[in-house]
């Protein structure tokens, strides 16, 4: 057997196994969500296809020729029995592009396409990321996503300018790009549309920002309208989550997930950022939103949702978990797709019923540790009443 063959082989062994292994359930309890013990995409999830010249002739030593540096932050939809991710591949040259996996059981066995996706292209954008797929109720399929190119006002070769790109797909195949939608800001990444009209428009969350990407400089996630989304412009930005001192979105956040109705209200399932010594960390946090008016926010407890544990915390941009897709179904069962470290893919499993509990049960942020001290203080004394020997 020649060297090519023999790496091939055991590469193609490797791959396969990986994709057929099962998941299940990780041990730690919280009541909320379950993690799941294995990630569900990781850059071995990429087909050998994609990376090696397959030709022995060409591509003698079999070495990759196309390496894929990470498979992280993807959209999430389920259509009939099938769960389809929209994974950021990131390539080994630093470009993402948008890649397309399939599941039947939402926790395993994603297979990525034979190809991955081709966005049509927009004029001097220079990386594409980040993509939240919207079932919206006109009947398109949207993926919002982030197009940035260099700043071309400043000299600094890492001035970016972020705007959010918008494409619309039947068939997560087929993609006409729309106009990037323009707001009041310079600036917008972590653009969601929202799934349902809103007074007869379109409805978009935002970050709007300041003339750079820095930390601090975001405004909060913001909300705005827009008559025509072939010419998708908004007006008016109102911040509905914003950003407080000494909690979990004092440096940043943005819209993740497109949020999931449910009988109590629109669940928003966002990223909350913080500085701290060892540099910045990402986390998930929950709000919940009138459903007449999903820009009112009517439950927002404290703290987050889902903080990087284990292994999440390293990978190239460490102590990050970032999310910008959730599936729930009908039954109520809701996976939520969140990276970590800007790594890999996982997902956490929950119900509407039970998001919605933590949504309106867990107590709101009294942005003070004396408060903290009295939240707990009443739950302590409450228990002690109550406890019973187990
Ligand atoms: O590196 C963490 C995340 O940083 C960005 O998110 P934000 O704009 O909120 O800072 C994004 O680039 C995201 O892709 C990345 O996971």
């Amino acid at each position: 057997m020649t060297e090519f063959e023999k790496n091939y082989r055991r590469e193609q062994k490797k791959y396969d196994r990986l994709i057929c292994r099962k998941n299940r359930r990780a041990k730690s309890y919280n009541g909320i969500y379950d993690r799941w013990e294995h990630p569900v995409l990781t850059r071995n999830h990429v087909p050998l296809f994609w990376k090696y010249d397959l030709n022995p002739q060409t591509n003698p030593y079999f070495m990759e020729r196309l390496g894929v540096n990470a498979v992280f932050n993807a959209g999430a939809l389920k259509i009939g029995s099938t769960f389809y991710l929209m994974a950021r591949v990131e390539g080994n040259d630093r470009k993402s592009f948008f890649a397309v996996a399939e599941s039947n059981s939402g926790v395993s066995g994603f297979r990525f396409w034979d190809y991955p996706v081709r966005i049509p292209d927009c004029p001097g954008e220079t990386n594409i990321y980040d993509m939240r797929l919207t079932q919206h109720e006109d009947g398109y399929i949207y993926g919002v996503f982030c197009s940035e190119s260099k700043d071309p006002a400043s000299e600094n070769l890492s001035a970016a300018v972020a705007q959010a790109g918008i494409v619309r797909t039947r068939d997560l195949r087929h993609f006409e790009r729309l106009p990037n939608l323009r707001t009041p800001s310079p600036q917008q990444r972590n653009v969601v549309l929202h799934p349902a009209f809103v007074e007869g428009k379109y409805a978009f969350y935002t970050r709007p920002q300041d003339d750079f990407i820095e930390t601090g400089s975001g405004g909060g996630i913001g909300f705005g309208l827009c008559e025509n989304i072939e010419n998708p412009v908004i007006e008016k930005e109102q911040i509905i989550s914003p950003r407080h001192y000494h909690t979990i979105t004092e440096a940043k956040n943005g819209a993740g997930a497109v949020p999931i109705k449910t009988p109590k209200g629109w669940l928003h399932i966002a990223h909350g950022v913080r500085n701290t010594a060892a540099g910045l960390r990402y986390v998930l946090y929950v709000f919940v939103t009138d459903l007449q008016d999903p820009s009112r926010v009517i439950a927002e407890p404290a703290g987050y949702l889902i903080a990087p544990q284990g292994k999440e915390r390293v990978g190239d941009v460490s102590n990050v978990v970032f999310s910008n897709g959730a599936v729930a179904e009908e039954n109520g069962t809701v996976y939520l797709y969140y990276a970590s470290s800007d790594t890999r893919l996982h997902v956490a499993t929950s119900t509407i019923d039970r998001l919605l509990d933590y949504a309106f049960h867990t107590p709101p942020d009294g942005f003070r540790s004396f408060e903290s001290v009295e939240q707990r203080y009443a739950l302590i004394s409450q228990n002690l009443k109550l406890r019973q020997p187990i």
